[in-house]
């Protein structure tokens, strides 16, 4: 007879999960790097939202260019320019304190360190985008909450691919069944549950309709997502 496990870990995405982050953070942001540096680009709503498909800034442009507009406008260097502009433009939004975190996050990490859960961050955008998003949120030493976070290209191969959670496992010294992975979208759920987490979905706008069968539960808001019920996921975990 085997024991009852109990949740260790709650990994965050941020996009999309812990903060609305894309449609009026890093949308805005592309659109005023490329007006910054002359480029006739210009992301709407809708063509953001089909630009998604691919995770991280750099890959999103040149997808953009090799797919949408079948032309190698920017070079790879051109493209990490692009981005750096693209960041600054992004850390600004954040810091001027437009973007909250989604409603019952707080409660949520909060409870989480009431009873020694320990908290952590797997995602695909640059690590300042993070450690902005909670100092302009949580407070000046938010960054302490979390044990790990893992960022941005610390790992080659961005989600859906499982590096950035492995990552995130392998610096917190803890088996993908003592965590629950908490996701906003499709290519985040693969990552997470190819890294063998258990993932609970909060959807938003842009991927409400993404395929989410691999979850444990799909919630529109986090309004029914507590400790309690991340503990009885990981309890069916017998070891
Ligand atoms: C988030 C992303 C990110 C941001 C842009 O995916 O796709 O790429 O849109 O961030 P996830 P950078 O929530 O699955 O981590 O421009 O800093 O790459
Ligand atoms: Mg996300």
């Amino acid at each position: 007879m085997g024991h009852i496990m109990k949740l260790k870990c709650i990994i965050f995405d941020v996009d999309g999960t812990m903060a609305d982050t894309e449609r009026d953070g890093h949308r805005v942001a592309f659109n005023l790097a490329f007006k910054e540096k002359g480029l006739g680009w210009y992301w709407d709503e809708a063509l953001y939202g089909q630009l998604l498909k691919v995770t991280g800034g750099k890959e999103r442009m040149q997808y953009y260019q090799t797919d949408f507009l079948k032309e190698e406008i920017l070079s790879a260097e051109d493209i990490k320019q692009m981005h750096a502009c693209k960041t600054r433009h992004y850390v600004e939004l954040l810091q001027s304190g437009k973007i909250p975190l989604r409603q019952g996050v707080k409660r949520l990490i909060e409870q989480a360190q009431a009873e020694n859960i320990r908290l952590a961050i797997s995602t695909t955008t640059t690590p300042i985008n993070v450690t902005t998003l909670l100092n302009s949120t949580l407070g000046r030493d938010a960054e302490a909450i979390f044990d790990v976070i893992a960022a941005g290209d610390i790992i080659p191969n961005k989600k859906p691919a499982p590096d950035i959670y492995y990552y995130a496992l392998i610096n917190l010294g803890l088996k993908a069944e003592e965590c629950i992975a908490i996701e906003d979208s499709s290519a985040g759920l693969e990552s997470a549950v190819a890294a063998g987490i258990k993932t609970i979905v909060t959807t938003n706008l842009y991927t409400q309709n993404q395929d989410f069968s691999k979850a444990e539960s799909v919630h529109p808001d986090f309004s029914k997502i507590d400790t309690t019920t991340l503990n009885q996921l990981i309890g069916a975990n017998h070891v």
